[in-house]
């Protein structure tokens, strides 16, 4: 029998309607629909100036992939995006105001305002997430000083898979895995954390109690079926953060691995039982993100393949990513190093000017060619990957013997080879389309076509191809970099 559901994944740079057949513990994927996702600044009333998702493009995009899609053969649909984004709707449920990214300056300096009221200490107990500045709770906060009335008006927050989930369905719900990015979301009671809700003056009456990864959250509009042609559809909420869906799409059942959810961000961690919101883990800045199935991801946000992004961009797109990995490979190794994860690397207003003045600033050589800068990108990154794995391991004190890289950037193979050599790991790599595959699989189990998150990861293995990458650098030319870079971190 053949088992037909869709995932909608959308990142920040793009996003893909990709249907999941399932047959005979295989999976197999054709891709509907694929669309480009960008942030646009927008000036409000008040003259403000913010970094914006354009929801209302992204939804048409959903509906024309849905439409695309053989609808009446699938069973369901599930909805991933990034997480820590949210809209308020007031009471005739219509959005309040612009729908904010997170790489948005409104919250520089926010967090310190935060730890005025309430201690950082205090915060992570709580919580068990990494301090970013863009986690929701500054972002509402952030709200609260410009936009007081926006808070008063609001009647609900939805994130964003949960709004477009509200717009399939009429149904508004919060679910579990996004609602515990935000920051606001206890890990001991597993609800919102009224406390810190009042000590900040945000109101909990507009969120709803989470749901967890594969509820149903309804049948699609009635007028949708119309307009789309569709007699039944059921929209479920697969883990709606995409890295709890990545995660999802891991190919083993075995426990002695890291993992890198590869894209726009690298999401580097391990999968256990239990939040560990230790001392040690706070001071390394570890998150507890809640996973599907009781599982959570204790890992570390590593700004990832952003940085190329934006080269990339600012080259007016003249070469593709195969072409800067290309040209990278042809420059010399380890001729200049940054620390990925410096704020200045968020949303610099020029990241190739940025990357040269912190190469200049640490009197190392400036990177000038496209290549010089793919190249020290990719470094960089393998040497930030080599950081959080030995933070890993000092925190966790679990045994890690290879590396899944796993989701888009897994189509760059001289990082894999990179992050293999400088970490002294095995790395497997695959699948690239984690994301959606995670999304799919939790919505077999909820229509009850597969048991387990055992026997999903199962078919992972069977249904893709990984790709081995053995360690093949001199230790010696690891570690005398390895010092440069832990140098550059003080
Ligand atoms: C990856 C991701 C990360 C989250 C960041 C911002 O797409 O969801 O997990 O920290 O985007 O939402």
């Amino acid at each position: 029998m053949e088992i037909r559901s869709l995932a909608i994944d959308i990142g920040a740079s793009s996003g893909r309607l990709i249907q999941g057949t399932l047959e005979d513990d295989m999976i197999s994927l054709e891709e509907i629909h694929r669309f480009k996702n960008q942030i646009t600044n927008k000036r409000d009333q008040k003259g403000n100036e913010h970094a914006c998702w354009e929801l209302d493009k992204l939804y048409n995009e959903i509906l024309v992939g849905i439409k695309k899609s053989k609808s009446n053969d699938i069973e369901s649909i599930g909805i991933d995006t990034w997480a820590v984004d949210f809209v308020l709707l007031n009471s005739a449920n219509e959005v309040i105001g612009d729908t904010v990214s997170y790489r948005c300056h409104r919250t520089d300096r926010v967090m310190e305002e935060v730890f005025d009221i309430i201690s950082k200490e205090e915060i992570y107990n709580k919580t068990g997430i990494q301090f970013l500045q863009f986690n929701t709770i500054y972002q509402l906060y952030a709200v609260k000083k410009s936009d007081p009335e926006y808070l008063e008006e609001a009647k609900s927050f939805l994130m964003v898979p949960d709004y477009f989930n509200y717009l399939l369905t009429g149904k508004k719900s919060n679910e579990y895995t996004n609602a515990t990015s935000t920051q606001l979301f206890n890990v001991s009671t597993k609800s919102w954390d009224q406390e810190i809700l009042k000590q900040l003056d945000i109101p909990s009456s507009i969120f709803n109690d989470p749901v967890k990864p594969g509820t149903v959250i309804g049948e699609i509009k009635d007028e949708l079926k119309e307009s789309l042609d569709i007699e039944e559809l059921k929209v479920i909420a697969p883990a709606t953060h995409d890295t709890g869906s990545s995660i999802v799409a891991v190919p083993t059942n075995s426990a002695d691995y890291a993992y890198i959810s590869s894209g726009t961000w690298s999401l580097m961690g391990v999968e256990t039982k239990k939040p560990i919101c230790t001392k040690k883990a706070l001071e390394y800045n570890f998150t507890n993100e809640g996973g599907a199935y009781e599982t959570n991801r204790f890992l570390k946000n590593i700004m990832g393949l952003w940085l190329i992004q934006e080269v990339k961009k600012e080259l007016n797109d003249q070469y593709d990513f195969g072409e800067l990995v290309e040209l990278a490979k042809e420059e010399q190794a380890f001729n200049s190093l940054i620390n990925p994860n410096d704020s200045r690397f968020l949303n610099p207003e020029s990241m190739i000017a940025e990357i040269k003045k912190y190469c200049q600033e640490t009197e190392q050589v400036v990177p000038q060619k496209p290549g010089e800068l793919a190249r020290c990108i990719f470094e960089s990154l393998a040497f930030q990957y080599k950081q959080v794995l030995e933070e890993l391991t000092e925190v966790t004190t679990k045994e890690i013997n290879k590396i899944h890289i796993i989701g888009g950037g897994v189509q760059n193979e001289f990082l894999n080879q990179l992050t293999a050599d400088i970490t002294g790991l095995e790395v497997y790599a695959g699948p690239i389309e984690a994301t959606a595959i995670g999304n799919l699989l939790v919505q077999y189990i909820a229509l009850g076509y597969i048991d387990s998150l055992e026997e999903a990861r199962e078919i992972v293995s069977n249904s893709f191809t990984i790709k081995n990458y053995t360690p093949n650098l001199s230790l010696e030319e690891v570690e005398n970099n390895w010092i440069k870079f832990k140098e550059l971190q003080n």
